[in-house]
């Protein structure tokens, strides 16, 4: 494995992506593994999963939404670069400075101004400063993060944003006298200090009609929701959308009425609105059976050729192509001062690529006279594709473990 291995980027030289080029300093933590995903664009591949359910919400928005000459309503925008300003990540979505996705455990910063989108999100502010009033933003995402069979540095997303005007937010109410949008009152947990309570109130609903004509469309109608209400500093009210799932609960997707402040900062102040931002491996996975999210990423033609179909709309579920046992190694290791567990992570699944299947911390223990701490992390190692030997296995765990010591200062037990 060692010739694949390179941890590090060489930050003496500036790096290019989607045609840019930029300066590496100390901030920057993306690393070779993660930027050679960039530019795969999943959701762009023919026959690719991603690309089917991006085709079908993209089908649904089509039909159910035209504007006055009979065309789309809704811009559809699935190429824009994956790189993006903190500004744009951040500060346009008015996510405080102390938040803690900001933070490079957290997110991949390319240099101090620039990171890997964390979510599809940072193109709102400036596709409304466009002049739109209607689209749907789909990309890939990173995040540092867990590492299991639901999460993966890398996932996708699809952005929806619709702004009305007065006059078409009450376009439907028959008695139209002394509704307005805007007001100086207080914010409450209905609604913002600026908006109006009818206001608010018909924004939730198309909202939510929109979105369940959505789930309905891609799950047919019989499908199980719920309503959560939640917090996004770019929302308010907020909610996430839950279906049920083999028995449980799973939240799709984000949502809400945009905060106001966004709007006005974008040049749309006499516009209310609202956005969604959902997951499309979360919908593929439970519209496909798909158990494992490496799925998407492989190249196994007995895995792809599965999504070989012409209608994007065909039913397909998926069959693994087999299940190969899994093999088990633990590690422990004291843990230097700054060292945080998704630098773990990202090291793993950086050197150990997607033979990881699985990382949990299972134990934390401290000294008590040296004071450090330790900790013990699970790995499980499995190919989606073939056997691997426990002798593979160990050849791995050790590198893994060498490259640990060597870049995260710990110190194996
Ligand atoms: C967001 O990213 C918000 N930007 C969503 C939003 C947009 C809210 C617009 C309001 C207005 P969240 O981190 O919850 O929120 O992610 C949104 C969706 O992405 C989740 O519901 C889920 O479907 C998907 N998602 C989040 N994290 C992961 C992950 N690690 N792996 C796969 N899918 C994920
Ligand atoms: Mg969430």
């Amino acid at each position: 494995y060692s010739s694949k291995v390179a941890y590090n980027v060489d930050k003496t030289k500036p790096i290019s992506i989607f045609g840019a080029s930029y300066d590496l300093d100390q901030t920057t933590n993306v690393t070779p593994r993660i930027l050679s995903k960039v530019g795969r664009n999943l959701h762009n591949k023919h026959s690719h999963p991603l690309n089917l359910i991006k085709q079908r919400i993209q089908n649904y928005f089509y039909r159910s939404f035209r504007n006055r000459n009979g065309n789309p309503l809704f811009a559809v925008f699935d190429n824009l670069s994956p790189v993006v300003t903190t500004h744009q990540c951040f500060d346009s979505l008015l996510v405080p400075k102390n938040h803690i996705s900001r933070s490079v455990s957290d997110t991949y910063y390319v240099n101090a101004e620039h990171v890997l989108r964390a979510h599809t999100s940072a193109h709102q502010a400036d596709l409304i400063s466009r002049g739109l009033d209607a689209f749907l933003a789909v990309g890939d995402v990173y995040r540092r993060d867990e590492i299991d069979s639901k999460h993966y540095p890398v996932f996708h997303q699809c952005e929806g944003v619709r702004l009305f005007n007065s006059h078409q937010l009450f376009s439907s109410v028959a008695d139209k006298e002394g509704l307005g949008l805007f007001e100086n009152s207080r914010r409450d947990s209905n609604k913002q200090e600026t908006h109006t309570m009818e206001a608010v109130k018909l924004v939730e609903h198309d909202l939510k009609k929109t979105l369940i004509g959505m789930t309905t469309h891609l799950f047919g109608k019989d499908i199980e929701y719920q309503w959560v209400e939640t917090y996004f500093p770019f929302t308010h009210p907020s909610w996430e959308l839950e279906i049920k799932y083999q028995d449980d609960w799973l939240e799709v997707l984000g949502c809400g009425v945009m905060e106001q402040q966004l709007l006005n900062q974008a040049g749309a102040s006499g516009k209310i609105g609202w956005a969604f931002g959902l997951g499309l491996e979360r919908l593929a996975m439970c519209l496909y059976d798909i158990p494992d999210i490496r799925v998407f990423w492989s190249g196994d033609r007995r895995i792809l050729s599965q999504f070989y179909v012409k209608d994007p709309e065909t039913p397909i579920t998926f069959k693994p192509v087999s299940n190969y046992p899994q093999c088990i190694s633990d590690m422990s290791f004291w843990i230097p001062n700054d060292y945080t567990s998704n630098d773990y992570f990202d090291l793993v699944r950086s050197v150990g690529g997607d033979l990881v299947e699985e990382i949990t911390l299972i134990d934390t223990f401290k000294h008590p006279k040296t004071e450090k701490t330790s900790h013990c992390y699970r790995i499980i190692y499995r190919h989606m594709e073939r056997n691997m030997t426990q002798e593979e296995v160990n050849v791995l765990h050790t590198l893994i473990g060498q490259t640990a010591t060597k870049e995260l200062q710990i110190e194996l037990r």
